[in-house]
C-alpha cells in the first residue's frame, strides 16, 4: 500500500533507468494483491464497525437499531443482492398502462390487446396510420428543464420502427425488435403544453406498453404507473448504536445512474435536521450536472459540514464526475473527524479506495442530529442503487478504506446482520 501510494504518484520521476526498474518491480506483485483482499476483515475494522447493511432484502437487517428502509426495490448488487433507491417521480402520461383509450387522443384505430403487455396485461398494437397522441400540460420550457419520454415496445415485422415525438420539433425513430425494448426520448421542453406522439415508421404494426413521461431527468426511472412513487430511503434513528457524530466513517457501494446525465443533485446521505435542512448538518450529495469550470460544485460529488448558518461551512469534493463510466460500481467512503475547542475538524472522501481529498475546517457545535438519512436530503434523492452500507465508529485509515474496496464478501458475518 505503502509503494502504491508513493509510485503512483504524478510526481514520481522515471526519467532514470534504476527509478524505472523500481517501478516495474513495485508494479508486479500489487496487481495481484488488487485482486485478492483477505479472507477475514481485520478485528480492527469490524470492531470499528457500528452497523452494516448488505442490502440483501428490502426490509435490512437492523430493525432492532431503529433502521428504516422505506419503498425500495432489491436488485442485483456489487454482492449479493442490493437496494434501488429511486426519484419519487411523476409520471405525467394519463393512463400510461394503456389498459383504455381514456386520455389518450386515438388518430385511426389503435386496437387495445388484452395481453401481452409488458407490466400489466393490457397494451396497444399501432401502426403508421392508427397511432396515440397525448397533449401534456405545465411543462418548464422557460427553465430548460429536461425530460424523458419512455415506452417499451416490440414488433415481429423486421425493419418496423417506432417514432416517440414532441410536437413537431422533437422527436427520433427507434429499431424494433421481437423482445420488448425500452424507447427513451431525453428532451428539454420548448412549449409549456406539447403532444406527445407515439407512432410507427414502415408498413408492419408494433405493440406498445407503458408510456412514462418523467421531468427534470434524462433518463428513465423504472416503470411508474401510479402518479407518484413513495418515498424512498432509509431513515437511522440515531443513538449509540447506530452513530458516533464526533468521529466515523461511512463506506458503500453505489451504482449512480446518472453519470453523465443531466440531472438534479443527488442525495447520498446526511445527517442533521431534516426539518431546517441548510444548517448543523454532515451531508455527502452528487452534483453531476454542468461543468467544474461553471461552478464548484458541478459534476461532483461533495461531503460538506455546514454549521450554524447557511453556506457557512467546508467540504471535500471528488474529481469530475463525467470521468467515471456509466453504469460501473463504485466505492465511496466518507470520514470525519471532530476536533474540540478551537481546533480543526477533519473531513475526508474516498472514491473506489483511494483519498481524494481531506479538508480541515472549524466543526461549530456539536450536537446530537434529529435525522440520519440514506437517500434523501432537502428536497433530493439518490437515484441509485447502494450495496455494502457500513456505518464505523471512527474515521477508517486509507490502508482500511482501500482494504474496504477490495472486498468481494459481506463486511459482516450473518450473525451480526
Ligand atoms: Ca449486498
Amino acid at each position: 500500500m505503502v509503494a502504491r501510494s508513493l509510485f503512483s504518484s504524478r510526481n514520481v520521476g522515471v526519467n532514470c533507468l534504476a527509478c524505472s526498474i523500481v517501478v516495474a518491480l513495485m508494479a508486479a506483485p500489487r496487481s495481484v494483491a488488487e485482486n485478492a483482499a483477505p479472507a477475514a476483515p481485520p478485528p480492527a475494522l469490524r470492531d470499528a464497525l457500528l452497523w452494516y447493511e448488505g442490502c440483501e432484502t428490502v426490509a435490512g437487517a437492523n430493525a432492532d437499531k431503529g433502521v428504516k428502509i422505506s419503498g425500495v426495490t432489491a436488485v442485483d448488487g456489487k454482492i449479493g443482492k442490493a437496494l434501488l433507491f429511486e426519484r419519487p417521480y411523476a409520471n405525467r402520461v394519463a393512463n400510461p398502462d394503456v389498459a383504455s383509450l381514456d386520455g389518450w387522443i386515438a388518430v385511426g384505430a389503435p386496437q387495445l390487446c388484452k395481453d401481452g403487455g409488458r407490466f400489466s396485461p393490457g397494451c396497444v398494437r399501432i401502426t403508421e396510420a392508427d397511432y396515440l397522441r397525448q397533449v401534456v400540460t405545465d411543462l418548464r420550457a422557460q427553465q430548460q428543464d429536461w425530460y424523458c419520454l419512455s415506452v417499451y415496445a416490440k414488433s415481429d415485422a423486421a425493419g418496423t420502427k417506432l417514432e416517440l415525438r414532441v410536437d413537431r420539433e422533437i422527436a427520433k425513430e427507434f429499431p424494433l425488435t421481437t423482445e420488448y425494448a425500452r424507447l427513451v426520448l431525453p428532451f428539454q421542453a420548448r412549449h409549456e403544453n406539447s403532444t406527445v406522439t407515439v407512432r410507427v415508421v414502415g408498413p408492419g404494426a408494433a405493440v406498445v406498453d407503458a408510456v412514462q413521461l418523467e421531468e427534470q431527468r434524462s433518463f428513465p426511472s423504472t416503470f411508474c404507473p401510479s402518479p407518484r412513487r413513495p418515498t424512498q430511503r432509509i431513515d437511522v434513528a440515531v443513538s449509540e448504536r447506530t452513530l458516533n457524530v464526533t468521529e466515523g466513517s461511512i463506506a458503500f457501494w453505489m451504482l449512480p445512474p446518472w453519470i453523465r446525465e443531466e440531472g438534479t443533485s443527488q442525495a447520498l446521505f446526511f445527517w442533521g435536521d431534516i426539518d431546517n435542512p441548510g444548517v448543523e448538518h454532515l451531508a455527502m450529495a452528487a452534483y453531476p450536472h454542468g461543468m467544474t469550470t461553471e461552478h464548484d460544485w458541478y459534476n461532483r460529488i461533495l461531503l460538506s459540514r455546514t454549521r450554524a448558518r447557511r453556506h457557512d461551512g467546508f467540504n471535500a469534493k471528488s474529481f469530475d464526475l463525467c470521468n467515471w463510466e456509466p453504469g460501473a460500481w463504485h466505492h465511496v467512503v466518507a470520514t470525519w473527524t471532530v476536533a474540540s475547542g478551537e481546533a480543526l475538524s477533519q473531513i475526508a472522501v474516498y472514491f473506489d479506495g483511494r483519498l481524494t481529498q481531506t479538508k480541515e475546517g472549524p466543526w461549530g457545535e456539536v450536537k446530537a442530529p434529529k435525522s440520519f438519512i440514506f437517500g434523501y436530503w432537502w428536497g433530493s434523492y439518490a437515484d441509485a442503487v447502494l450495496d455494502e452500507i457500513c456505518v464505523f465508529r471512527r474515521a477508517l485509515s486509507a490502508e482500511e478504506v482501500e482494504w474496504l474496496a477490495k472486498l468481494q464478501a459481506p463486511l459482516a458475518p450473518a450473525a451480526a446482520r
